[in-house]
């Protein structure tokens, strides 16, 4: 199975990994826009520009499926990828009411998901009487990004976005945009126990598998990232020190 994964960077590593933890049956071509990053504080009539871009770099690709790694464009521009790839398109946001559980749900991203509420009517929709409270985060995914974490700055940053939520009781926090689940162990450790943390590339893959059946012999228990082309937008080298770095493995990067 052909399936393609962008983000602005990193972020759609999330989704990568819960992708080849379970099926080694895809060929993934993944594009870092890294020429354009960050997404997060362009406005949606920018960011649905992007979006054609990025069709008209997978569009001879030849592929079954796109996961649509990054929220941003999820929430301002699922509908340009879907009429111009013309191929079923998984999302991160209409993936992830399924997962939610209880009543007070945080939610973080980037300025212009807050910005467009996607989340808050996904998740309304499916469920009456969830109270959301969104957060926007605007300093993460540069802090992310860097090639060395300056885990001190990460830190406080994480207090600072955390605390509205913990003081209005949150119940559950959703990871809104891609690249925060991989601090995830900073944020677990400043929510304490009680407060269950959401990735939405969870409710993603299971809606891709479940379209997508995999044959027994498919299933995998160890990752491998033999099938994964690597392209970016912009400097090569720097993002062949990311997959390094995240991902432990030396790939060619386009
Ligand atoms: N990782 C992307 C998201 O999920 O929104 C965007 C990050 C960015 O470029 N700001």
């Amino acid at each position: 199975i052909k399936v393609g994964i962008f983000d602005s960077g990193i972020g759609g590593f999330t989704i990568l990994n819960s992708l080849l933890k379970i099926r080694k049956d895809v060929e993934v071509f993944y594009l870092a826009d890294t020429k354009r990053i960050p997404f997060g504080n362009k406005d949606s009539k920018e960011i649905r520009l992007i979006a054609k871009e990025i069709c008209t770099f997978f569009v001879d690709k030849n592929l079954d499926a796109l996961l649509v790694a990054c929220n941003t464009t999820n929430a301002c521009a699922l509908d340009i990828l879907e009429d111009n790839l013309k191929i079923p398109c998984f999302d991160l946001i209409n993936s992830v009411s399924e997962l939610v559980e209880k009543q007070i749900i945080g939610v973080l991203a980037t300025s212009t998901t807050v910005r467009s509420s996607y989340y808050e009517k996904a998740i309304n929709t499916k469920k009456e009487n969830t109270i959301i409270l969104q957060q926007e985060c605007p300093k993460f995914v540069s802090e992310i990004e860097k090639e060395k974490l300056n885990l001190d700055k990460l830190n406080s940053l994480s207090d600072l976005y955390l605390r509205p939520l913990i003081n209005k009781n949150i119940e559950e926090l959703i990871l809104g945009c891609s690249h925060y689940p991989l601090i995830y162990d900073i944020l677990r450790k400043k929510l304490g126990p009680n407060i269950k943390i959401i990735d939405p590339s969870i409710g993603l893959i299971k809606k891709f598998n479940e379209s997508f059946a995999i044959p027994e012999t498919e299933r995998c228990e160890s990752i491998s990232f033999e099938n994964v082309k690597f392209f970016v937008t912009s400097e090569r080298d720097n993002f062949s020190n990311k997959v390094k770095f995240w991902l432990g493995i030396n790939k060619e990067i386009r």
